[in-house]
């Protein structure tokens, strides 16, 4: 099987590497002429771990190979980001519109066309599906069209592609058994079939729940701080219950799905979506919650901001709580930022961030923050005080202060 792969970010890239090698022949399709040029020499712009040498391998084998232009194929995929529209929220299709006008010189009759993008209910049916009836097409008939959403972990994704269960819903069920065919290739998870609608508004609702329930923790961290108890042993308590499962506390929701599929949801119903938009709502509010603690913490002095991906271990940085943090606190302190998974000439290495800083605020749980050399930090700083809003750190020596979500009622 031949598949185009157009997208070669975060999902594109990973699953063109899994067909590649499951021995189908796989172009992958970018605008970045550079990412190109790198891909076809073997080397990829993303951290995810596994990817790098499958593709290398691809590359060498000339399975895989990276292109500006899409090629004929089988099966088409598209995988191109759906940000939000931010006036009124709803999901913005350009990319994928886009997308799918630049295959069409290259369909032919009998060829699987698959969106992964996360796109909002109905987009499949009213917008993507008129795309290629204009350009002749019955759908069901002789092009076969689908939306299969990924739902993978990053950090993890090589692992959950293959083995999680794959929703894949076809404009009709002939579509969805096409689409199955193609992801049979690698996938080892369930295929469910069912309809495009069915399958858009599960993907949104999936990123929907945890956001939801990240809201709650970040609620109940606000009311703990307010009325004096500790958020973190209620969330450990709670959770011995069979039944519960609180999750963690932080500086805001970021990333590319969680911060935006909500919305998508939204945007359709209003006056129905309560609940999801006050759980965004919520979410948005923990930024101005850090700040506000910072400076109940020290009125002014320098920062040493510890993180800015918007989760643990991988550097990313797309929606991250982090930015806005920071330029919030910029008007009032000085701020030194380190992060070791990100490349930027502005960051600075950990010693030079907390050289004379007053406050270090970790807003990310990367492993490297987790147990720190704390003789180095207590030489570097006077007085030294750390404020975890990922609550990752777990002992400091008696010289160091530490503010986490357990203990900001002390600051009342
Ligand atoms: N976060 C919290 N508290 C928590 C868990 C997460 O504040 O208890 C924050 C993280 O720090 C981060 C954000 O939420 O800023 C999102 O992180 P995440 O790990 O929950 O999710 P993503 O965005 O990396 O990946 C999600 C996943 N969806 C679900 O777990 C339901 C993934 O499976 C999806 O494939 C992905 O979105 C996507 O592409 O839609």
């Amino acid at each position: 099987m031949k598949v185009c792969i157009i997208g070669q970010g975060y999902i594109g890239l990973p699953t063109a590497a899994l067909f590649a090698r499951n021995h189908c022949e796989v172009v992958g399709v970018d605008i970045s002429e550079e990412m190109i040029k790198n891909l076809n020499k073997g080397i990829i712009h993303i951290e995810e771990p596994g990817i790098s040498d499958i593709i290398k391998k691809a590359v060498e084998l000339k399975v895989y190979k990276a292109s500006l232009t899409p090629e004929k194929a089988d099966a088409f995929i598209i995988t191109v980001p759906t940000p939000y529209i931010v006036e009124n929220y709803s999901c913005d299709l350009s990319y994928v519109i886009t997308a799918c006008e630049s295959i069409l010189p290259y369909i032919e009759k009998g060829n699987t066309v698959i969106i992964e993008s996360t796109i909002a209910p109905m987009s499949t049916d009213e917008t993507i599906k008129p795309i290629f009836e204009k350009a002749g097409f019955t759908i069901g008939e002789d092009l076969f069209l689908a939306h299969c959403p990924e739902r993978v972990l990053p950090g993890k994704i090589i692992d959950e592609l293959i083995h999680n269960d794959r929703i894949i819903g076809g404009v009709t069920p002939e579509c969805a058994k096409k689409a199955s065919e193609v992801y049979g290739q690698f996938v080892e998870g369930d295929l469910m079939l069912t309809e495009a609608k069915t399958a858009e508004l599960s993907k949104c609702m999936e990123n929907t729940f945890r956001d939801v329930n990240i809201a709650l923790a970040n609620e109940l961290a606000k009311i703990c701080a307010e009325i004096g108890v500790n958020a973190l042993d209620v969330i450990e308590m709670a959770n011995k219950h069979p039944r519960v499962n609180l999750h963690s506390p932080g500086p805001g929701v970021g990333g590319h799905c969680l911060a935006i599929d909500p919305y998508f949801i939204y945007a359709k119903a209003p006056e129905q979506a309560k609940i999801i938009k006050l759980a965004r709502d919520t979410n948005n509010s923990m930024p101005d919650f850090v700040v506000e603690n910072v400076k109940k913490i020290i009125p002014d002095g320098k920062i040493a901001v510890l993180g800015v991906s918007y989760k643990g271990n991988t550097g990313d940085d797309r929606e991250s709580p982090a930015y806005e943090i920071i330029a919030k606190l910029s008007a009032n302190y000085e701020i030194a930022i380190h992060d070791p998974h990100i490349e930027n000439p502005d960051f600075v290495s950990l010693d030079e961030a907390t050289k004379d800083a007053n406050l270090i605020l970790v807003l990310c749980d990367h492993n490297e923050f987790k147990n720190m050399d704390y003789d180095l930090i207590s030489k570097s700083m006077v007085n030294p005080i750390i404020f975890d809003t990922k609550n990752i750190i777990k002992e400091v020596p008696n010289e160091i202060k530490l503010y986490n979500y357990g203990n900001l009622y002390e600051l009342n």
